[in-house]
Parts: structure tokens; C-alpha cells; sequence
């Protein structure tokens, strides 16, 4: 049985996790950290512990008390913020990731962290991104994640330590809002169709990035922990992806449901230079091939569960 330390458990990835990794592998055996501490089952229902990830003395602390043998480090600043306050990005985002790649190392643990689509830049190829590609990212993100998969790679060559990500595309989830990314207008659509049928996208029409439903994406994550590590040519980190939309997909599939439902646009220059230097469509062939990545929900699947969901809520 696993023993597992989360970082930014508190997050749209880290909330869900926890709570599926508690049902697996017991809430006694995954200890969840954040920053903050807020009314959450994630506080309440198993271990948690509040951290700041850029104080290792407390991180390997934490983790050493509990005899942890796995870190999944999520704790990061997402793509628009990150482009909006690049220092504090650099130092959260690397100095979080090397103290949880050193607590892995000195306590011989399994390590998790997501890269993404934002690893990719202007000159990588568009369509059919393949796994091993040119990665030359123009964001102070895409630099965090480029330089975490190298990282967490040389932490795997050097010392041994089990490494092991995915590069996500824009996660869709109806329990934890993102926050600061630039996919977050995927998630945002589906609030704003339940309560006002409407939504103004602050990324333009045909607009294409990948997307993936967050049950196919914790599926992911404890597929590729489990995965026999003789299978695995890669480890930082694998391209997953579920769909390639645009705003107008999303929308066409919304109005399934809700015929009367209006898109309209009010582009932010910011996040959309974002996301035209990201590519449009990513190819997930090396996940399937060497640890069998599944994607279960499509867009019309995702969407039909979102609106439930969301209407429930
Ligand atoms: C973001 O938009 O910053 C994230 C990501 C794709 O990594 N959702």
C-alpha cells in the first residue's frame, strides 16, 4: 500500500485527488498539504498538513514523520498568472519542484508532478504534437515546465529517483475552480450556462487547445504510477490529451442541452498570445503505447456529466 504526501491539495487537481487516492488507497495513507487551510474535505476527511512548498525543512519534515514513499507534487502558479508575475513563478514553481525532487531523493520516494501543453511554444509543430518534439515555450510557465521535466529527469538518470509525469492539457472539473491558467475559460463556460445561459470568452473563435475531463485525468495519474516501470521509454512527462476544442465547440455541445444558449467574445490579448503559442492538437500515441492512457469522456460525454453535475451543485 502506497503512503502518499500531496502538495497543493487544495487546488482544482489536488481537491479531487486527494479524495480519490483516499478511496484507493486508504485516508490514513495520503497526507494532504496546501498553503492554506479551508473548510475542505480534503482537510477533514485524512491528514493535512498546512505547507508553503518553498520551505523544504517542513516539507521533508512532513513527509519523514509520516514515512511517506511517494510525493505527488502539484503546488504551482498556472500559465496567466505565472505571465503576470514571472519572479514569483520561478521561484514557486522551481523552488517548490527541486525541494520536493530532494525530499523524493533523500527519502527514496516515487515521484509525481504534472508538465503541460504549456511546455510547448511557438515552434513546435501545431497538430499531431508528438511526444519527443521542439520545445522552445514562450511563457515564464512553459520555461517552470520545460525545465521541471529536465529536472525531474536528471533527478531519475542521477539518483534513481522514480519520476514520473504527464504533460495535462486544460483540466475540466466542476468541483475546484482553476485559477489563473488559460484554459480556465473550458471550465468557466459550463458555470456560466447554468446560471445565465450566456458566457463571453476571453479566448477568440477557433481557438483549438487540448482539453481532458478530470476523471480521465486522476485515472491518469494512478495508471502511470502503477505502470510497470520496465515499460517505459519516457517519464517526463507524457503528452494525455482527450479533445481538441475551441469555444465554439464547447458551446455547440452546451447547446445540446440548452438550445438558447449565446457565446460571444471579449478577447483577452493576454491569455490568448498564451494560447496561440501553445499547439493546437497533441499526440497521446507514446502514453497509450507504453502504459495504456484511456481518455473515457469526449466532449458531448464531458459536457452531458458537467451540466448534471453543475445543475446539482
Ligand atoms: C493553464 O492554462 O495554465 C493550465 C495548463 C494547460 O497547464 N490549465
Amino acid at each position: 500500500m502506497k503512503k502518499i504526501l500531496l502538495t497543493g491539495a487544495l487546488g482544482q487537481i489536488g481537491s479531487e485527488l486527494t479524495a480519490k487516492l483516499r478511496s484507493v488507497y486508504g485516508s490514513d495513507n495520503v497526507i494532504a498539504t496546501d498553503i492554506r487551510e479551508t473548510d475542505s474535505h480534503v482537510v477533514h476527511n485524512g491528514p493535512f498538513e498546512k505547507l508553503d512548498v518553498t520551505d523544504a525543512e517542513k516539507m521533508f519534515d512532513i513527509a519523514k514523520k509520516n514515512n511517506v514513499d511517494t510525493i505527488i507534487h502539484l503546488a504551482a502558479l498556472l500559465s496567466a498568472t505565472a505571465e503576470k508575475k514571472p519572479l514569483l513563478a520561478w521561484n514557486l514553481n522551481m523552488g517548490g519542484l527541486v525541494n520536493a525532487l530532494e525530499t523524493a531523493r533523500e527519502l527514496d520516494c516515487q515521484f509525481f508532478t504534472p508538465s503541460s501543453i504549456g511546455a510547448f511554444g511557438p515552434s513546435t509543430p501545431k497538430n499531431s504534437t508528438p511526444q519527443d518534439t521542439i520545445m522552445r515555450p514562450t511563457t515564464m510557465y512553459g520555461v517552470n515546465k520545460v525545465s521541471g521535466e529536465l529536472l525531474s529527469d536528471y533527478y531519475f538518470q542521477k539518483f534513481g529517483v522514480d519520476t514520473r509525469g504527464l504533460r495535462f492539457p486544460g483540466l475540466i472539473s466542476y468541483e475546484t475552480m482553476p485559477g489563473g491558467g488559460t484554459t480556465d475559460y473550458a471550465v468557466e463556460i459550463y458555470y456560466e450556462a447554468i446560471k445565465n445561459n450566456a458566457y463571453t470568452s476571453y479566448i477568440g473563435e477557433g481557438t483549438h487547445m487540448d482539453m481532458m475531463y478530470m476523471p480521465d485525468a486522476l485515472q491518469a495519474i494512478i495508471d502511470l504510477m502503477e505502470a510497470d516501470p520496465s515499460k517505459l521509454d519516457h517519464r517526463n512527462s507524457f503528452n494525455v490529451s482527450a479533445m481538441s476544442i475551441a469555444p465554439e465547440d464547447a458551446a455547440a455541445a452546451i447547446r445540446v442541452h440548452q438550445p438558447d444558449f449565446k457565446l460571444d467574445y471579449d478577447v483577452d490579448p493576454v491569455r490568448q498570445a498564451i494560447a496561440e503559442s501553445w499547439p493546437d492538437a497533441i499526440d497521446s500515441s507514446a502514453a497509450k503505447a507504453e502504459w495504456g492512457f484511456k481518455a473515457n469522456f469526449d466532449l458531448a460525454k464531458m459536457t452531458a456529466d458537467m451540466l448534471d453535475k453543475l445543475k446539482t451543485k
